[in-house]
């Protein structure tokens, strides 16, 4: 089948423009800090689906937009106990059991444990799916090719949306998680990729004290 093409709507900006607002952008997505004290306080719903869908404008593998996105509120607290036990039942085998010695070690500076009470507390948590495969109108499987970057893909675009329309978040990787899967209901082919609590930092919040690598450190120019 041939493609159907239509033309690009592109704004080209001013080499000035470009430059005021990358400058801008880099600031404001600079001061991104992942959040694990949470406020209680409420999050309007449209602001998640504003995120959620400036997530599915990612790029992704032959366009299999190969992701689906959970948003669970806190109306129902009795899924959110279960989502925070579960969570919590894994995170206990891994601190204690599961997880390597060096791998608690890297982890030291970040402070973490098995406690997750952000799980009741944040207004919002958006869990985030991979579909490897979808299923096609006969039921058949239809591979999708790069389905893991596509979500990793869509996920950096979520984490900076609801960064810049002021919230605060949190990824959160429970491992193993596919209570996920069942807590919420979601088909056989699609996997847990991620946990992204999502809300208002507590007012006495505190953050590592950690630093990012330097441009000339993650960046090599060729000219
Ligand atoms: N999943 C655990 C452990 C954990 C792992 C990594 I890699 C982190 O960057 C942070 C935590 C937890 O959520 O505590």
């Amino acid at each position: 089948m041939p493609p159907r093409l239509r033309p690009l709507v592109f704004d080209r900006l001013s080499t000035a423009e470009s430059l005021a607002r990358a400058e801008a952008f880099a600031a404001r997505t600079g001061r991104r800090r992942t959040v694990r004290d949470f406020a209680p306080d409420p999050v309007p719903r449209a602001l998640i689906e504003q995120a959620i869908a400036a997530a599915g404008s990612a790029p992704s593998g032959a366009n299999q937009q190969p992701w689906h996105f959970v948003a669970v509120g806190r109306e129902d607290a009795e899924l959110r106990r279960r989502l925070r036990a579960a969570a919590e039942d894994e995170e206990r085998e891994f601190y204690t059991a599961r997880a390597p010695q060096a791998w608690l070690t890297a982890l030291a500076p970040l402070g973490t444990d098995a406690e997750k009470p952000f799980l009741e507390i944040a207004p919002w948590l958006i869990a985030v799916f991979v579909q490897p495969h979808g299923v096609g109108p006969g039921g058949e499987v239809v591979k999708h090719y790069y389905a893991t970057e596509s979500v990793g893909l869509a996920t950096g675009i979520l984490i900076t949306a609801l960064h810049d329309a002021g919230l605060a978040t949190l990824t959160h990787t429970p491992s193993p998680m596919g209570f996920l899967t069942t807590l919420l209901g979601r088909p056989a082919h699609e996997r847990p990729f991620l946990l992204l609590v999502v809300g208002y930092p507590a007012p006495d919040a505190q953050v590592p004290d950690i630093t990012r690598k330097p441009l000339g450190e993650i960046a090599t120019f060729l000219s």
